[in-house]
């Protein structure tokens, strides 16, 4: 195919193999139609009915519910996208999406992974490299030991000292809240130490630790990027993501409340620099804990976020199609100067749960109807008469509010919300709606131990008052 374009670009894929279920595999299903590429839906026994699994341009049953058979058998995947004549596969998030070895294997197949390079998912999957890389390009880390910790426990010892307490250890193979402890005093150091060295080792494979100062009270904050293969990379501003419970997100919004815009540039032009230093390809979310206007480095996300429709909200670029785009070996289509932020969005999760305990709820959903207006996205692969499977996790769509204001955005969320009917399951929806009218939410700037804190006051007013 010949380009007469300006600029020559490679070929777009014909066909993209979506290597994931649920919402975000009908998000990548939208984003392929509308760049003229076909599609191919792999999914367990379980989701052989859903509508999005229709909707595709092929599909293959790629084994049993549990997601171990399923979309984690890198085998079935791969025979999946040759039998379809795939040329490329988008992995989501979750599942495989930040698996290198997986990505190498597609690669070595002959298709391409829509995402980074493997050593760029191997890199960000060791935390310890992944902050010892940051550090050399210029992002702002938690102080903390130079690396891994050592063995002597003196100097273990020293270090904590040097950082002063509390201090938090950290497997270089956990991340997400996985293998991590906090210690207030030297006296519980050492053991601390060992034992998250222990779980490390059988949950990761891998005994390495390192330590930090813990911050006490921090915003979650993360900026996400986007770069091609020709040295261009770009920041599309932050989320704040501090509304979670036990390291599930539960609503975002972008951008972050009262974050002063000098430090929201500084922040995001050192991302964007990272990404050229560091050769990074793709989409891509530094994760950052916020305090006293200062930004501490935690992990970078190396694939496409659930809360990604926030930042698409407030920049109109579609993130899941500059994915595809550069994976082809495409430029970006926006440099910095085209990115404006306009406005202020907001992401509530809607899971498939009883909205005081967390249990999840999956069943048959015998009504379902979705809010609509201006500013307001529904990203959803659920309908009436879905049946939401026990086997993954329990989102069952994400509702998106846009407006001129972070008040405007709020006031859209809130009608929207009363206007949503999901019946057969239990939701979430009436906790959001709580917290869409707590005054200190409403404010702005929460941070992300506001949700355990509220709860625990509500548990001790119930208990006072005798229920
Ligand atoms: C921390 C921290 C405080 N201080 N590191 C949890 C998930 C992982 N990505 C990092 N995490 C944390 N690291 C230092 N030095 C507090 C957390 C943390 C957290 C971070 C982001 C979002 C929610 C969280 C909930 C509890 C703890």
């Amino acid at each position: 195919m010949a380009a007469y374009g300006r600029t020559a670009e490679p070929a777009m894929f014909e066909k993209v193999l979506i290597a994931n279920r649920g919402e975000i595999a009908l998000r990548i299903q939208r984003a392929c139609r509308e760049l003229g590429i076909k599609t191919v839906a792999v999914h367990s026994e379980a989701d052989a009915d859903a509508k999005y699994v229709m909707l595709a341009d092929e599909s293959v049953c790629i084994g049993p519910a549990p997601s171990r058979d399923s979309y984690l058998n890198i085998p079935a995947i791969i025979s999946a996208a040759e039998v379809t004549d795939a040329q490329a596969i988008h992995p989501g998030y979750g599942f495989l999406s930040e698996n290198a070895d997986f990505c190498e294997r597609v690669e070595n197949s002959g298709f391409v992974f829509i995402g980074p390079r493997p050593d760029n998912i191997r890199m960000m999957g060791d935390k310890v490299e992944a902050k010892a890389a940051m550090k050399r390009v210029g992002i702002p880390c938690v102080p903390g030991s130079e690396g891994a910790l050592p063995e002597d426990p003196k100097e273990i010892r020293r270090i904590a000292a040097s950082i002063g307490y509390p201090v938090i250890i950290k497997a270089a193979g956990g991340g997400g809240g996985r293998g991590m402890r906090v210690v207030h005093t030297e006296a519980a150091l050492l053991n601390a130490v060992t034992l998250t060295r222990s779980e490390a080792q059988s949950a990761f494979g891998n005994p390495t630790v390192y330590l930090e100062k813990f911050l006490e009270n921090p915003r979650h904050i993360e900026i996400q990027v986007l770069a091609d293969e020709h040295k261009n990379a770009i920041f599309l501003w932050e989320r704040d993501c501090s509304m979670q419970r036990r390291h599930q997100k539960i609503i975002e919004e972008a951008p972050a409340p009262a974050l002063k815009s000098r430090l929201r540039d500084r922040i995001g032009e050192r991302c964007a620099e990272a990404c050229r230093k560091l050769n990074y390809r793709g989409a891509g979310t530094f994760e950052f804990l916020y305090e006293n206007e200062e930004f501490y480095f935690i992990e970078m996300n190396t694939r496409v976020q659930v809360e990604h429709p926030v930042t698409e909200m407030i920049t109109g670029i579609d993130i899941v199609q500059e994915q595809i785009r550069v994976a082809a070996g495409h430029r970006l289509r926006y440099r910095q100067k085209d990115v404006v932020l306009r406005g202020h969005a907001i992401e509530c999760r809607i899971n498939a749960e009883n909205p005081t305990t967390f249990v999840p709820s999956p069943g048959r959903i015998t009504q379902f109807h979705v809010p609509g207006g201006p500013g307001i996205r529904v990203d959803s692969h659920a309908y009436q008469s879905y049946y939401v499977p026990p086997h993954y996790d329990s989102l069952i769509g994400k509702v998106i509010a846009h407006g001129d204001t972070r008040d405007q955005a709020l006031a859209r969320m809130r009608t929207a919300l009363s206007e949503m009917i999901v019946d057969g399951i239990q939701t979430n929806i009436p906790l959001h709606q709580e917290l869409l009218n707590d005054t200190a939410f409403i404010q702005g700037g929460i941070s992300i131990h506001f949700l355990e804190h509220r709860m625990n006051a509500q548990k001790k007013i119930a208990i006072e008052s005798g229920e």
